[in-house]
């Protein structure tokens, strides 16, 4: 079993501990989640649905107003920080979770943490103009996240030579430019980027070399629920993807990962309760 250098990751006033798998739940609060109703009726709808999920299990509520799957195009940040900031900030207030903000934009991550957040998860892995530095000052941990491009295009013709050594090479120069920057190692997460510029083959691929990833000695998030992978193996659409989400949550905290960000939080659960049942009793 390999262990994160890490054993206990500081969420402003929370704290996640590594010693045993946790689950995110994922909180979209893009458009079509607002499509009826007011910013009001938004933020009550997304409250309860958090809530499900903390009764679920969930540790963490991963807050995010861009959709950054495939070809989905980027956001304004007036827009964003409408639509995260106040659920950030009611989720926080109301529910005992550690809540996410899934955000590559600098003044959300200053305006999620000063209202409550207590994780950074980044697709873009601060990359863009201030972000490094706002992450920085939040305190908060980050997760990097493994991706080539920008969503819009990111899928047109990935290729590499040896798809895990550039991811891996990636996560550790994006670790070393955070150290540069002041951003400290023990506070970093990383995540391969499943989907994310990446054929068929290269996730699987990818995934098979899971352990590969969480020996690097970070925290390991891994973030693969009803994504099209499952539906290529599968022939499945989104809504059938269940199945093989849960296989994958149960293979990846397997291979190492401490962190799955996942749709079906209940079921999820399930499963990493019987892993650690099993690893209890080693
Ligand atoms: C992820 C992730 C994320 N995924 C982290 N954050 C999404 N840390 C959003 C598909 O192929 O894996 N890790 N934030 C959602 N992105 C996608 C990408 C959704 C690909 C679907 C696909 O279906």
């Amino acid at each position: 079993m390999i262990l994160p250098k890490v054993s206990r990751l500081r969420c402003g006033s929370r704290v996640l501990d590594l010693s045993h798998p946790h689950v995110m739940g994922i909180l979209n609060v893009t458009p079509d989640s607002f499509s009826d109703g007011g910013r009001y009726q938004g933020v009550e709808a997304a409250l309860r649905h958090a809530e499900a999920m903390v009764r679920a299990g969930a540790s963490l509520i991963d807050v995010g107003g861009e959709s950054t799957r495939p070809g989905a195009s980027p956001v304004g940040t007036s827009e964003e920080l409408e639509r995260v900031v106040p659920v950030v900030e009611a989720i926080a207030r109301e529910l005992d979770v550690i809540v996410s903000v899934d955000t590559s934009s600098a003044e959300v991550m200053r305006e999620a943490a000063r209202v409550g957040a207590g994780f950074i998860n980044d697709v873009r892995s601060l990359s863009r103009s201030g972000a490094m530095q706002a992450a920085k000052d939040t305190g908060l941990p980050v997760c990097m996240m493994h991706m080539v491009g920008e969503p819009t295009t990111m899928q047109l013709n990935p290729r590499y030579e040896d798809v895990t050594q550039a991811v891996k090479t990636f996560l550790m120069e994006r670790v070393e430019a955070c150290a540069r920057a002041g951003l400290p190692a023990e506070r970093i997460v990383v995540d391969p980027g499943f989907g994310f510029a990446k054929t068929l083959g290269h996730n699987l691929t990818l995934f098979n070399r899971l352990e590969d990833l969480a020996s690097l000695g970070h925290p390991l998030l891994v973030g693969v629920s009803r994504k099209s992978m499952i539906g290529q193996v599968l022939d499945r659409t989104v809504g059938g993807r269940l199945y093989g989400s849960l296989a994958l949550a149960g293979l990846a905290i397997a291979k190492g990962a401490n962190i799955v960000r996942v749709h079906d939080v209940a079921e999820t659960v399930d499963v990493v309760r019987m892993i650690a049942a099993v690893r209890a009793a080693e």
